[in-house]
C-alpha cells in the first residue's frame, strides 16, 4: 500500500490546472496545485494562444510540486483538440499558435473540398467536419500564403508542443493527433493524399505514439528554473475528451458519456469507426481513444454559451455560476429555445445580442434579464443532449441505458435534472476532474500500477461521489421538445 504521485497539467480553451494525482489502495486523490486563465489574444484580429505564457504556469506548477517537498513520479499534458504550433529546422516555435476560435478558417472546408470532395475527407477520417479542424487550419494558412508556411519542418499539436518545449523531445501523440482531421482511423496512421492537399508529408510530422508512451525527462533548463529532478514526461491521452472518457465510471458497456464543459462532447466507445452514410449526413466523429477504442461522438456547443454570457454580465458586476443557475430556477420554464450549434453562436461579438437576435428570427419571446437567457441556454442544451443521444442510439450497436456527465459542466445540478428529465434516462454526474483523472490514471499505468481501463474506472469510482439523476416530468418535456425542434435551424 505505497502511494504514488504524479501530476496532470489539464489546459481547456477557457482555463488550465494542474493537479496533483496520488494513487493509494486503489484510491485516487487529487488536489489542485494551480490554476489559471487561458485567455485568447486577439492581435490585430487575428486569435492566438499564449504559448509562452502556459509553459511559465507550467514551470511554475513543478516548482510548488517542489516547494511542498512533493515527489512526482511523472507528469502529463492533455489540451484541447485540433490546435497546433509549428516549429522550423532549428527546433524553435515559428510563432504563437492559432486559436481555433479564428474566423480566418469560415469558409476553409468548403475550398477545400474542391480538392478532395467532403465524403472523400470524411469516409478518410471518420472526423465530423469542422470549420476547425487543424486539416483545415493548415489549408488556410497555406492558401493565405502565411509567411512560416514554406519553412515549416514539424507540426506539434498542442499537449505535444508544450511536452517538447519542457524535454527537447518531439513526438505525435494519437489521441490529439486525431482530431487533426488528417489520420485514418483504421491502421492509425496520417492520411498521405490529405497531408499532400495541404504541401505537407509525414516528415513535418514527429514520430505517432500511443497514449501512456514515455517522452523523455525534463530538460536541464526546466530542472534549474524549477529545481526539480530528472521527471519523466509521459504522453497521456493528449486530447483532454480521451482523457476524460477514460475516467467514465461506467460499471458496465451500455452508457453514453457526455464530456461537459466549453464543450459538450456526447457520445459511446466501439471498439471500432464507424463511418457510413448516416454517421456522414450526422456529421458524427470518431476519434481516437486512449485504450485504442473510438469515441464516437458529437460536438455540441456546450458551456462556452454560458461562459460568454458571463463574461458580458461580469462587464457590470461579478456573477458567480451558482448565482445565474439560482436566477435561472426563478424565471417561466419552457419560453424560447436556441439550437446551440448554429454557426452564429460559434465566435459573435456579443452572446447575448446572437442569442436575442436568433429568438427574435424564430419570432420567440426575446430572453433578456440574466435568468431568462440562462434558462433559455440550459433547456435548449438538454434538448440538444436529447437529439444528439437519439441519434447515438441508432448508430450504438447496444442499447444506451444511462449518461455519465463528466467535467466541469457536471456540477451543474439544473442542468442535470433538465438533462435526465430531457432524456427520459438516469443521469450519473461526475467526476468534474475526470480529465485530470483520465490523465493521472494513464501514468499510473505507465508505471506499471494500473493494468486497463477497467480496472481505471473502478478506481474512478471508489475515489469519488457520483450523483444520480433519475427523470421526472418527461411528457411534459416530451411536449416542448417539439417547440425546440420547431425554432432548430439546420446548420
Ligand atoms: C474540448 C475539445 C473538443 C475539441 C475542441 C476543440 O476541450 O478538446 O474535444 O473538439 O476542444
Amino acid at each position: 500500500n505505497e502511494s504514488f504521485s504524479f501530476l496532470a497539467v489539464d489546459l481547456g480553451a477557457t482555463s488550465g490546472r494542474a493537479i496533483l494525482g496520488t494513487i493509494k489502495n486503489d484510491v485516487l486523490k487529487i488536489n489542485e496545485i494551480n490554476r489559471f486563465p487561458n485567455p485568447i489574444i486577439d492581435i490585430n484580429g487575428y486569435l492566438y494562444w499564449d504559448l509562452l505564457y502556459l509553459y511559465r504556469q507550467i514551470l511554475k506548477s513543478l516548482g510548488e510540486i517542489n516547494q511542498q517537498r512533493i515527489d512526482i513520479h511523472s507528469l502529463g499534458i492533455d489540451t484541447w483538440g485540433v490546435d497546433f504550433v509549428c516549429f522550423g529546422n532549428d527546433g524553435e516555435p515559428l510563432r504563437m499558435p492559432y486559436s481555433y476560435r479564428d474566423t480566418h478558417t469560415f469558409g476553409a472546408p468548403e475550398k477545400f473540398f474542391k480538392k478532395i470532395p467532403k465524403e472523400e475527407v470524411y469516409n478518410k477520417t471518420g472526423i465530423q467536419i469542422m470549420n476547425f479542424n487543424s486539416l483545415f487550419q493548415l489549408a488556410t494558412l497555406k492558401e493565405r500564403n502565411s509567411s512560416i508556411y514554406p519553412v515549416i519542418d514539424k507540426v506539434l499539436f498542442m499537449p505535444d508542443a508544450l511536452s517538447y518545449l519542457l524535454t527537447g523531445k518531439m513526438v505525435t501523440e494519437y489521441t490529439i493527433a486525431s482530431t487533426s482531421q488528417m489520420m485514418n482511423p483504421y491502421n492509425k496512421t496520417f492520411d498521405a493524399s490529405l497531408l499532400e492537399a495541404v504541401g505537407l508529408s509525414e516528415h513535418n510530422f514527429a514520430p505517432l505514439v500511443f497514449s501512456g508512451t514515455p517522452i523523455g525527462t525534463l530538460s536541464d533548463s526546466v530542472k534549474q528554473q524549477t529545481d526539480t529532478g530528472n521527471i519523466p514526461v509521459i504522453a497521456v491521452a493528449g486530447h483532454d475528451t480521451a482523457s476524460a472518457v477514460l475516467a467514465t465510471p461506467a460499471k458496465n458497456e451500455n452508457f453514453a458519456y457526455l464530456s461537459s464543459g466549453t464543450w459538450s462532447l456526447m457520445g459511446i466507445e466501439s471498439k471500432k469507426p464507424v463511418i457510413n452514410e448516416e454517421t456522414f449526413s450526422l456529421n458524427f466523429t470518431n476519434e481516437g481513444g486512449a485504450d485504442g477504442s473510438i469515441r464516437l461522438l458529437k460536438n455540441i456547443c456546450g458551456m462556452w454559451l454560458i461562459e460568454q454570457c458571463k463574461k458580458e454580465w461580469e462587464k457590470e458586476k461579478s456573477v458567480t455560476y451558482a448565482e445565474i443557475v439560482k436566477e435561472a430556477e426563478k424565471v417561466q420554464p419552457f419560453t424560447s429555445f436556441i439550437n446551440p450549434d448554429a454557426p452564429c453562436f460559434a465566435a459573435p461579438i456579443s452572446m447575448i445580442e446572437a442569442i436575442q437576435t436568433y429568438c427574435k428570427e424564430t419570432n420567440q419571446p426575446i430572453p433578456q434579464t440574466m435568468g431568462e437567457i440562462a434558462r433559455c441556454i440550459y433547456e435548449s442544451l438538454a434538448f440538444r443532449y436529447k437529439q444528439v443521444l437519439t441519434n447515438l442510439q441508432k448508430l450504438a450497436d447496444f442499447p444506451i441505458e444511462t449518461l455519465h456527465i463528466i467535467g466541469g459542466g457536471s456540477q451543474n445540478n439544473m442542468l442535470n435534472t433538465f438533462t435526465s428529465n430531457a432524456i427520459g434516462m438516469p443521469v450519473i454526474a461526475g467526476p468534474s476532474e475526470a480529465t485530470a483523472m483520465g490523465n493521472i490514471l494513464l501514468q499510473a499505468k505507465a508505471a506499471g500500477l494500473v493494468q486497463d481501463k477497467s480496472q481505471m474506472r473502478e478506481i474512478v469510482r471508489n475515489s469519488v461521489e457520483l450523483t444520480t439523476f433519475t427523470p421526472n416530468n418527461t411528457l411534459l418535456w416530451d411536449k416542448h421538445y417539439y417547440d425546440y425542434l420547431k425554432v432548430y435551424k439546420e446548420l
